[in-house]
């Protein structure tokens, strides 16, 4: 590994990086150690190069490189879309947009939303991740598994200072995207949510943020580690969903009175299912993870006479960004990651498809 990449006044720019590439959905990766950087000179108006030092592997990575969904990628594709790292060259400036505030040095996240539009509707309402002209990173333009990734300046999340580069990583799309799905929630201090997927990248997160917005947590995974790894941020109304009824046992911790909502961030389908049954009246099912052919089925006469509320939740916006990364910095959530060199992604993958990985894995790109 080479020596610790820092924040720099002006980069030297390779011609050639390290990257992990896939030719084709569910095909080999690739380590490739002489994937083109894209020029200064290259770079369009608006973008801008980031020199990556970290980057979170998502679930979404996996869908992505599974095909699991209904959706296209860009192919090869670089994935990764938890990035954070330092900007290395400022390409010019968009016509009519205010001009780039950041400078060559700053430390910055890339996220899920590379870019949108920033003028219609979607946007304007703080929707951006809904705008018909989103990029994502890692999935329809190149991401964060590789050293020098051309993002939009726009977008890019400025990383507070003094949090470690790695720390932040896996707030850029785990973070933000359960401190916004909590959000929607709209429940009070006090009142209980459950988190099924409660241990993994998502989860682990979740529930601290959840703690940090006042909210009683009671968290559904599987496994002593996982259960273990939620004590220690706390979490001791653990429900094993391998063992037992989990229906039932939300119940029980509830005196039989069902949770305010359930945040599922789980990437298997059965949590939805139970989310419905657990619920008590005007409870709120956010939807956040994205089993493969997965549809909620719910029962129409109960939604209404519970007045059920199913609300879908993807990432987060700008705001939402730069305040789950206040949050974190200010030590109300804790990353739990463990570094991996790039080259181990396949490996990450199978982990991550076995579901024995806990919190995050974080990849250097040093
Ligand atoms: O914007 C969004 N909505 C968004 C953003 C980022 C990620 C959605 N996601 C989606 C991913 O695409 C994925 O489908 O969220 C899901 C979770 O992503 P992750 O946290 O990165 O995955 P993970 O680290 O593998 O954790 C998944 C956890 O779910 C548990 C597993 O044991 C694992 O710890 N789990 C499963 I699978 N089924 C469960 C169940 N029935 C369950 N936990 C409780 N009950
Ligand atoms: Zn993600």
């Amino acid at each position: 590994m080479s020596s610790q990449v820092v924040s720099q006044t002006s980069y030297e720019i390779p011609k050639t990086q390290r990257a992990v590439t896939f030719a084709e959905t569910h095909g080999p990766h690739t380590i490739q150690t002489d994937w083109p950087v894209t020029q200064p000179s290259e770079l369009k108006p608006g973008e801008v190069l980031v020199r990556v030092v970290y980057s979170g592997v998502c679930h979404t990575d996996l869908h992505a490189w599974l095909g699991d969904w209904p959706l296209e990628n860009k192919l090869p594709l670089v994935g990764g879309h938890e990035g954070s790292g330092y900007v290395a060259f400022i390409g010019p400036p968009l016509e009519g947009a205010e001009p780039c505030t950041l400078k060559v040095g700053d430390a910055v996240g890339i996220k899920w939303l590379a870019d949108s539009c920033l003028h219609c509707e979607e946007c304007g309402k703080g929707f951006e991740s809904s705008c018909g002209q989103a990029k994502n990173s890692g999935f329809s333009v190149d991401g964060s598994f590789q050293q020098w990734a051309v993002s939009w300046g726009a977008h890019l999340t400025p990383i507070p200072a003094g949090f470690p580069l790695a720390n932040a990583a896996p707030i850029l799309c785990a973070g933000v995207t359960v401190y916004k799905a909590l959000k929607e929630a709209a429940i009070l201090k006090g009142e209980v949510v459950v988190i099924p997927g409660a241990g993994g990248g998502l989860g682990h997160l979740a529930v601290q943020y959840a703690k940090a917005m006042g909210y009683r947590v009671i968290a559904i995974d599987s496994g002593a580690e996982k259960e273990k790894l939620l004590a220690s941020y706390g979490v001791t109304d653990f429900i094993d969903y391998q063992k037992g009824d989990v229906v039932e046992a939300v119940q029980k911790l509830t005196d039989g009175a069902g949770a305010h909502a359930a945040v599922v961030v789980a990437s298997g389908s059965q949590a939805y299912e139970q989310a419905l049954q657990y619920l008590r009246p005007h409870g709120a099912l956010v939807c956040v993870g994205m089993p493969p052919n997965a549809d909620i089925r719910a029962n129409v006469f109960w939604t209404v006479v519970k007045s059920h509320r199913i609300i879908g939740s993807y990432v987060g916006n700008r705001q939402d960004a730069i305040e789950a990364l206040e949050l974190a910095a200010a030590g109300k959530v804790h990353t739990t990651f463990t570094i991996e060199p790039l080259a181990n992604l396949p490996s990450v993958f199978e982990r991550m498809h076995a579901l024995t990985l806990n919190g995050r894995i974080v990849l250097d790109l040093q």
